[in-house]
C-alpha cells in the first residue's frame, strides 16, 4: 500500500504540497461487521420508531447496502461514518470509469478531487485507462480508509499518488505555481482530467424536485467549475440537478454529455462531462 511517492518529512518543508505516503488507520476508520456494531442510536431510532434522525437512518441504510457499495466489503473495507454518505457504489464507479475509457487519449492523468473512502479512485485505477491518478482527500482518517480499500482491491500502489489536503489549494497551486509542488504532483494540465464527487450538503437533496446547484453546500457549481474549467472535468451530482445550470457551462460550440447512473432501475446520481474552456498546447 502507499502512494507513488512516499511521504518524506524533508520534502514537506520544501514544497507547498507533497504526496501523503501511507497513513495509519485511526479509531474513526471503521469496519462494521453487523448491524449490532452500527452506532447504537441508529438502532434505537429504528427499533422504537422514535423521531428518527435522517442522518443516522441514512447511515444505517447505507450499511445495509454495503455489498452493493463495496462488493469486497468483508475483506476489511473501512469507512469513516461521514464517508458512507458520499461513497459511490461500486457498479456506478465502474460505469463512470468505463464511460471515460474511450475519452481523448491525450488525457493520461486523472485527479480525483474528493477521494473519500476511495470508491472512484479504485475503479479508475483498475480500469487501466490512466497512466497516473492523483487522489486528494482532506480528512486523514478517510484517506487512510481509501488507501486501505485500494490495497484490498489490489490497486497498484505506483498508480495512485495520494494527497492529504484541500483539492482547491492543490489545483490553484498546480495552475499558478506548479514549481512549488512536489515533483510527483506537477502535472501537464493539457493531459489531465478532473473527476469531482463533492459533498452535496447531506441527504436533504432528495426532497428537491430540481436541485439548485447554485445553493449546493459546501461548494456550489460555480466554485467547482471555477476551479476545474481549464481541464476537462466530470462532476458527479444529485440525480435531480438543474440541467440548465450545467448546460450554461458548455464552452462555445460544445455540448456537455450528462449520464444518469442507475441501480435496480432507479437513478443514483448523474455525471456531467464538461470540456475544458481553454487548451494548453
Ligand atoms: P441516496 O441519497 O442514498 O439516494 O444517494 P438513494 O439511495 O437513491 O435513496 P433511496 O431513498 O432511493 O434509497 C444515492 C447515491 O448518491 C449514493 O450511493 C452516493 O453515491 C450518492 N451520494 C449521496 N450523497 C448524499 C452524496 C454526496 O453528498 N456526495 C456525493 N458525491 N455523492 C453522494
Amino acid at each position: 500500500m502507499g502512494s507513488a511517492t512516499p511521504h518524506d518529512d524533508a520534502a514537506s518543508e520544501v514544497f507547498a504540497i507533497c504526496p501523503a505516503g501511507e497513513l495509519p488507520l485511526t479509531d474513526e476508520c471503521r469496519h462494521y461487521e453487523g448491524k449490532h456494531e452500527v452506532p447504537w442510536d441508529i438502532q434505537k431510532f429504528v427499533i422504537n420508531d422514535l423521531y428518527p434522525s435522517d442522518l443516522w437512518l441514512t447511515l444505517f441504510r447505507y450499511f445495509s447496502q454495503r455489498y452493493s457499495i463495496f462488493s469486497w466489503y468483508d475483506e476489511g473495507v473501512c469507512l469513516t461514518d461521514d464517508a458512507w454518505f458520499g461513497v459511490t457504489p461500486e457498479p456506478v464507479a465502474n460505469a463512470i470509469a468505463a464511460d471515460l475509457q474511450d475519452s481523448d487519449p491525450s488525457k493520461t492523468v486523472l485527479i480525483d478531487a474528493f477521494a473519500g473512502a476511495g470508491g472512484n479512485t479504485i475503479a479508475f485505477a483498475l480500469s487501466g485507462r490512466w497512466h497516473h491518478i492523483i487522489a486528494i482527500e482532506r480528512d486523514a482518517s478517510t484517506l487512510a480508509c481509501a488507501q486501505n480499500n485500494a490495497r484490498i482491491y489490489g490497486v497498484d500502489p505506483a498508480m495512485v499518488t495520494w494527497v492529504h489536503g484541500d483539492s482547491f489549494d492543490y489545483l490553484h497551486t498546480l495552475v499558478n505555481r506548479p514549481e512549488t509542488l512536489h515533483p510527483a504532483l506537477r502535472l501537464d494540465i493539457a493531459a489531465t482530467v478532473v473527476f469531482a464527487s463533492p459533498p452535496w450538503g447531506g441527504p436533504g437533496y432528495r426532497s428537491d424536485e430540481i436541485f439548485d446547484l447554485r445553493t449546493m453546500q459546501p461548494y456550489n457549481l460555480e466554485q467547482l467549475h471555477g476551479a476545474y474549467h481549464l481541464m476537462d472535468h466530470v462532476l458527479f451530482l444529485p440525480r435531480t440537478s438543474d440541467i440548465r445550470q450545467i448546460a450554461g457551462l458548455a464552452p462555445e460550440g460544445r455540448k456537455i454529455p450528462v449520464v444518469q447512473y442507475c441501480m435496480q432501475g432507479a437513478s443514483k446520481a448523474m455525471a456531467a462531462f464538461i470540456p475544458a474552456k481553454a487548451t494548453f498546447r
